[in-house]
């Protein structure tokens, strides 16, 4: 079977009817971001079918805008923590349907555009624009940070889970009072290929705290985690950007979202760091500083860096065979973590495998700026590495060998987008 026909196979059967699960045992629920990118694969193929998916992520909306990052629609799983631990009922606004509390990088404008460009539907866009508009607003009334302009995140389960650059905001949790819950992915997926228990209980300890607060701790600086997120800014700034065009392709006024995306880009530019040719992230209790992370990296997606910025981050560090590109040894690329980091760590989740949708974000990002010939060489990287190894949530990037949960549907969809641009 082609590599397209696999990977469709993959979407049809994690496919519940009205949203496609992340995969079919480890990740049960919809997914905010993973539906966002499922659209995207789906927009070549099955436009009516990626509509689908937009309207029932929509309806997990809260009032005030915010579209979270699991919607629970009902059905009887396996898979803790469930919609209890988020009790999102009882919060003010909340829809009809459970969902989390804490939210995605908001990519959904994003798939709506590429929607948008390979299948037009002018009802379709009615329909969602005003919503997406108002998750965009959402961010900029519920989670700026005055002093830098930038999003605040709350939890590491809004970005990167277990990356790295968490570690010192998720070290200062109190875990006081937190039993170890009984979690269902380690009963699947090898230990050391996931978060810690450790990590959870500090998870389900934000998670209380910022319950108590439904979910709006105000200033968000007041959060135990308050941390300005590179990827989530830069996926902002181009949503809005997707999100003026799909105004005005519907004689709306892409104003507010088109200013939106050009002061996200300046508090963005303000993070670099010439030294190392990256972006500094800031722990708003702690550091401000260059993680060795591939967040570092993510302003190039959002047309941040000035020509020569660009070509130094590409250089130093997205190509750099010591830091994230290919090398030798390591021949898959681009690493979650600089190989040169002493965090790295080959084989756990967000601590150094490769993922195929921080990949898309490179390649998109290098085609921005005219990297036409590198954006080529890790498209095909990244096609020859599913191809071998199946489309695996992520991947060892010495071997290539498959980690975390099989028939991971974002690697799948994303495949599909890859292969649209040969
Ligand atoms: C991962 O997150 C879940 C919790 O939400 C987990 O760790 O079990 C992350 O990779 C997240 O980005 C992704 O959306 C989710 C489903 O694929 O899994």
């Amino acid at each position: 079977m082609s590599l397209a026909g696999r990977a469709l196979a993959v979407l049809e059967r994690n496919d519940m009817g009205e949203f496609v699960k992340p995969s079919q045992r480890l990740y049960p629920w919809q997914w905010n971001w993973d539906s966002a990118f499922v659209v995207i694969g789906l927009a070549h193929h099955d436009p009516e079918r990626a509509r689908l998916e937009v309207r029932s992520l929509l309806r997990g909306q809260w009032d005030n805008g915010m579209i979270p990052h699991m919607v629970f629609h009902p059905q009887e799983v396996d898979y803790r923590p469930g919609p209890e631990l988020w009790d999102s009922k009882g919060c003010e606004g909340s829809p009809e349907v459970p969902t989390s509390g804490l939210i995605a990088p908001p990519v959904l404008a994003i798939a709506v555009r590429v929607l948008h460009e390979t299948a037009p539907d002018r009802a379709f866009l009615e329909e969602v624009v005003p919503r997406l508009d108002a998750w965009h607003r959402w961010f900029h009334r519920e989670r700026t940070d005055a002093d830098s302009g930038l999003m605040v995140i709350f939890h590491g389960w809004e970005s990167a889970d277990n990356a790295p650059r968490f570690d010192r905001a998720l070290a200062r949790i109190d875990v006081e009072g937190i039993e170890s819950i009984e979690r269902t992915d380690t009963l699947q997926i090898a230990a050391e290929e996931r978060p810690s228990d450790l990590d959870y209980r500090r998870y389900v300890a934000l998670v209380r705290w910022l319950r108590a607060r439904e979910y709006r701790p105000e200033p968000p600086s007041s959060a135990p985690f308050a941390y300005l997120d590179l990827p989530l800014n830069s996926v902002l700034a181009v949503a809005e950007d997707d999100l003026a065009l799909l105004q005005e392709e519907t004689a709306g006024d892409g104003r507010r979202a088109r200013d939106a995306a050009a002061r996200l880009r300046t508090a963005l530019g303000a993070m670099w760091d010439e030294e190392s040719g990256a972006y500094r992230e800031r722990d708003l209790h702690g550091e401000e500083g260059v993680t060795g992370t591939v967040a570092d990296l993510f302003p190039l997606y959002a047309g941040v860096p000035d020509d020569t910025q660009a070509r130094r981050l590409v250089e130093r560090n997205l190509l750099a065979p010591e830091r994230f590109g290919p090398s030798a040894t390591a021949p898959l690329a681009v690493t979650t973590v600089s190989k040169s980091s002493p965090d790295f760590d080959s084989r756990n989740y967000w601590r150094g495998p490769v993922w195929i949708n921080v990949n898309w974000f490179m390649i998109r990002g290098l085609e921005r700026y005219g990297f036409h010939a590198e954006a080529e060489e890790l498209r095909r990287l990244t096609l020859g590495l599913v191809s071998r190894s199946g489309f695996s949530e992520y991947y060892e990037p010495t071997t290539g060998e498959p980690l975390g949960t099989g028939e991971f549907s974002w690697s799948a969809s994303l495949t599909l987008d890859l292969l649209q641009r040969a």
